[in-house]
């Protein structure tokens, strides 16, 4: 492999997840040669089929097209390439403390086929120190090689780290268009892998060290958790004070330095659920308000799963529609969905019938139990007596109130106002 600059054309993609397929897929769009790396024999087999495992807008066209140009190829078995991507999924143990496990196995596929001039990025997004852990690790590995922690700029491997912050649902287009972080370990690293996004980033490339890029990614994710935090304790406020906070909030949100974000029945997904616990980790005395915003948004589930028992208790046997199980709006992704936390709570309680509605989907998670069935909106309209709003699909906004004009309706999203 070539160790100049200007000379990234081999690039392995390590994880072929939600971020890591489509911008290998990109990369390979724009002739470079990728190969994605997974531990999942059924992911690498459908990519190879020039199919995809997960629900993203034109993903499959950009798949089906690189695959058969040749330039995107999935495999289990880790291949020597100028540059290493690693896009694993970081999540949290017991106690919110990070769990690195993925990144360290990253670490010891790549390290045996290491060569010197090779660029190692990780894309993660880490606790603060990841990336000079994930250097020692790969310099555990291969005594032969130098790192920048002990070579500096001279080192024979850069290692970087550049943070996804792409939005799902808007994931390629957003890989284009945000300016993208380059935190390298020194600034060979920077230079190497802003040579590398310059592929693809039409956003600005901005240099600064890895440290401060991963915070950079956890400060964007935690500043999203704590107004959204905002906006559901306005929530509970609202409905204690008799206020509509849809209407609260908009009105506020006319002063010129006024963005309050939107309440809901609690924050998912695996970034901005995930992510401020890291900074948390990093100094619990310090990190009050971070972590006061995560505990406000993990109770509210329980609230909505209260009020929704008040409600039925007014019933015999009532027939429930939750309207939505996906973690957000226009998406297929039920993992950490308070949607379905929600729903579970719920069928635990034995409360009555449950519908699901969740037209992204085709059948429901196995860990649902009890009486509960995935419903079309035809159906739930036609059968509930109590309505759920919990995920602001498109398609649910379309409903008016006057199909629900017989029905208890407890709107979390404010779609049916
Ligand atoms: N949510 C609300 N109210 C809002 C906005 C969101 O309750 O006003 C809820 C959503 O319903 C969902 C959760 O928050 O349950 C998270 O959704 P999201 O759209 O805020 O964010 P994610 O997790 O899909 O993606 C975030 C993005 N980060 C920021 O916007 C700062 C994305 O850019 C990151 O790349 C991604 O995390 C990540 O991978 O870290």
């Amino acid at each position: 492999m070539s160790t100049e600059l200007n000379s990234i054309k081999r690039v392995a993609m390590v994880g072929l997840g939600y971020i890591g397929l489509p911008t290998a897929a990109l990369m390979a769009s724009r002739g470079l040669e990728v190969i994605g790396v997974d531990v999942n024999q059924s992911t690498v087999d459908t990519i190879n089929a020039g199919n995809v495992h997960i629900v993203e807008p034109d993903l499959d066209i950009v798949v089906r097209s690189t695959v058969t140009t040749g330039n995107l190829r999935a495999t289990t078995v880790m291949e020597k390439a100028d540059a290493f991507l690693v896009a694993v999924p970081t999540p949290f143990k017991d106690d919110h403390v990070p769990d690195l496990k993925y990144i360290e196995s990253a670490a010891s596929m790549i390290a045996p086929v290491l060569e010197k001039g090779n660029l190692v990025i990780l894309e993660s997004t880490s606790p603060v120190g990841t990336t000079e852990k994930l250097a020692a690790w790969l310099a555990d590995a291969r005594p032969d090689l130098t790192f920048p922690l002990q070579a500096g700029e001279n080192a024979d491997i850069q290692v970087a780290h550049c943070p996804e912050r792409v939005l799902p649902g808007y994931v390629l287009q957003e890989l284009v268009s945000n300016d993208r972080i380059i935190g390298g370990m020194g600034q060979k690293s920077i230079d190497k892998a802003t040579e590398l996004y310059k592929r693809f980033v039409k956003g600005e490339c901005i240099p600064t060290n890895a440290r401060t890029a991963e915070m950079a990614k956890l400060t964007e994710n935690a500043f999203r958790d704590t107004n959204i935090a905002f906006a559901n304790e306005l929530s509970l406020l609202c409905d204690r004070l008799d206020i509509d906070v849809w209407e609260l909030i908009s009105l506020a949100n006319r002063h010129p330095r006024v963005n309050i974000l939107q309440p809901g029945p609690g924050v998912g997904g695996h970034c901005i659920a995930v992510d401020p616990w890291f900074i948390v980790d990093s100094a619990p005395d310090l990190a009050r308000m971070v972590r006061t915003a995560r505990e406000v948004n993990d109770s509210k589930p329980h609230e909505v799963v209260k009020a929704v028992e008040e409600k039925a208790a007014k019933f015999k046997s009532p027939t429930i529609a939750c309207f939505g199980a996906a973690f957000k709006a226009n998406i297929d992704d039920l993992r950490e969905s308070p949607a379905l936390q929600i729903i579970s709570d719920l069928t635990e309680k034995n409360l009555g019938r449950i519908l699901v509605v969740e037209p992204n989907i085709s059948a429901l998670p196995s860990t649902l139990s009890g009486e509960v069935e995935l419903s079309s909106v035809e159906a739930a309209l036609a059968e509930a007596d109590i309505v759920v709003g919990l995920v602001d699909h498109d398609s649910f906004k379309q409903i008016s109130a006057k199909q629900m004009s017989s029905k208890i309706v407890l709107d979390y999203r404010g779609m049916w106002r």
